[in-house]
């Protein structure tokens, strides 16, 4: 279950944070199926409490009122659809399921699908739940003890017992129902409050994923759970990385605080297991995530996104190019304040993105998938799949360059004040190769910088401190 069960020659995951299903559907079809991603991370499909105060913030997303599949960003019709267009042109889909809770306490609290709860009771018709379904109202407040995190409610959330068989029926039936609409696995929020034991059980009663929708017979669903740490708490990730691969937040923050400039990147030459992260295969890993880029989660002033682009890029153009974990790029739409919703209309609709002419999203949408520097980067580790890193080289401080194998070269300035101008072995064979995050490698032709590689595999190599990118990557790919 640590297998995303993607297409060949495919390695990197988008998480389309509250896009509408029609939306995905459509992206995978025009842009992530072309461009070689190989899935898309939805947010929650279940019907939540429609929250009017704050007015409609992207958490209530995170308050269930029932597993119906309706909300915001479609019914189930939209999800069927989108799941087949999607698996058609490659793109598996990943559901970010809540299994931990339900709501906090709302008057009046109703979904999308209708659904009434009252949640001060405990009452949740829609499923049914009821008082005898969930653990008491204690608040989690004590990372020290393992059983004040995963029973009691976190931030209000009423806590569901997975202990119990009726609970767990009710979760295998809705992962069950995912399955059936043909996804290829979850992501499971809120991972640490609840008991590795439960979860691994409630996992092992899914079923096999559905053969109509191209996967293999006996292919078990892909699950990563969001377990936060950092250490230093009673909580460790690996207590769940015998059945699941788990998101890895010291990647995360640390990332950051190197392309930040507070740890020079040298020492990322054995980034991931020599940190002290978990194995290569048990890691889903990623720059920012939709809670920590808004100063939810965890990570803080350490964590990069796409309001400090240049540096931002660079992070994800380092994990796209590093070999450790799964990695997830994320996609945001811009905001100003940490509650705030996805771009929508006065009544609450999600408004779709609007694509450039550039090929850049508008309406609200930042898009950071179609970055031109992320997605050539996603093809970038397409294109070196399978390749180790060789030939590191570091200036001592904050420049370095790494091969792939004979397949792909990059290399980063990371310093504020300092050129990079070096003749770098770069393991490729000899040729004119397309840099492809100055520019595209498109009809065989070069947008961006052209770097020559001469016979002995060596090329002189330029990122000044003042170029727009402080990256330049090359491959077998992008050979002019
Ligand atoms: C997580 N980890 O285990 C996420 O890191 C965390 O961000 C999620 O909370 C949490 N699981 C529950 O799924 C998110 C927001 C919270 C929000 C919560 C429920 O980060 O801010 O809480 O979803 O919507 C909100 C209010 C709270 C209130 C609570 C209950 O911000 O003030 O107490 O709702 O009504
Ligand atoms: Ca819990």
């Amino acid at each position: 279950q640590k297998d995303p069960h993607v297409w060949d020659g495919r390695s990197a995951i988008v998480h389309l944070f509250e896009w509408k299903f029609a939306d995905i559907a459509d992206e995978c079809e025009r842009f992530l199926g072309p461009k070689g991603f190989a899935g898309v991370q939805v947010s929650p499909v279940h019907e939540n409490v429609i929250i009017s105060s704050p007015f409609r913030p992207w958490w209530e997303r995170y308050q269930l009122v029932s597993y119906k599949l309706v909300s915001r960003s479609g019914d189930e019709n939209a999800f069927r659809d989108m799941v087949r267009r999607c698996n058609n042109v490659g793109i598996r889909i990943y559901v970010d399921v809540v299994l931990n809770q339900m709501s906090g306490s709302w008057p009046d609290a109703h979904g999308q699908g209708g659904s009434t709860a009252d949640t001060y009771n405990l009452q949740y018709p829609a499923v049914p739940y009821g008082p005898g379904d969930f653990h008491s109202t204690c608040t989690v407040s004590n990372y020290q003890d393992p059983s004040n995190v995963r029973n009691c409610e976190l931030v209000g959330l009423h806590d569901l017992n997975q202990g119990s068989d009726y609970v767990r029926g009710k979760m295998i039936e809705y992962l069950n129902h995912l399955v059936d609409c043909g996804v290829a696995g979850f992501r499971v929020d809120a991972a640490k409050h609840m008991w590795p034991a439960d979860l691994q059980y409630i996992y092992s009663k899914v079923n096999n994923l559905n053969t109509d929708h191209g996967f293999p017979s006996g292919a078990r669903p892909f699950f990563y759970q969001e377990v936060i740490d950092l250490g230093g708490e009673a909580i460790h990730s690996t207590e769940y990385t015998g059945f699941g691969r788990v998101t890895e937040f010291k990647y995360s923050r640390d990332i950051g605080d190197a392309f930040r400039g507070n740890n020079a990147i040298k020492w990322l030459v054995n980034f991931g297991v020599g940190w002290g992260y978990i194995p290569d295969g048990d890691a889903l890993v990623f720059v920012d995530n939709h809670d920590n880029q808004r100063g939810h989660g965890a990570g803080g002033a350490s964590i990069l996104t796409y309001k400090t682009s240049k540096l931002y890029k660079m992070a994800v153009a380092f994990m796209l190019a590093y070999p450790y974990g799964y990695p997830r790029v994320m996609s945001s739409f811009s905001f100003d304040n940490s509650d705030q919703g996805p771009p929508q209309d006065g009544n609450g609709n999600i408004i779709s993105p609007s694509i450039n002419a550039d090929g850049t999203c508008g309406n609200g949408w930042v898009c950071e998938h179609r970055w031109r520097q992320i997605f050539n980067m996603v093809g970038f580790r397409n294109a070196v799949a399978g390749t180790a890193v060789s030939n590191w080289w570091d200036n001592g401080d904050k420049q370095i360059s790494f091969c792939r194998g004979n397949k792909g070269f990059v290399a980063f300035n990371d310093e504020f004040n300092n050129d990079l101008k070096q003749t770098l072995q770069t393991c490729l064979p000899a040729g004119d190769y397309c840099d492809v995050i100055s520019g595209s490698y498109e009809n065989g032709s070069c947008t961006g910088k052209t770097v020559t590689v001469g016979s002995d595999g060596k090329a002189y190599i330029e990122i000044l401190s003042s170029a727009d990118d402080g990256v330049l990557a090359i491959h077998v790919n992008s050979k002019v």
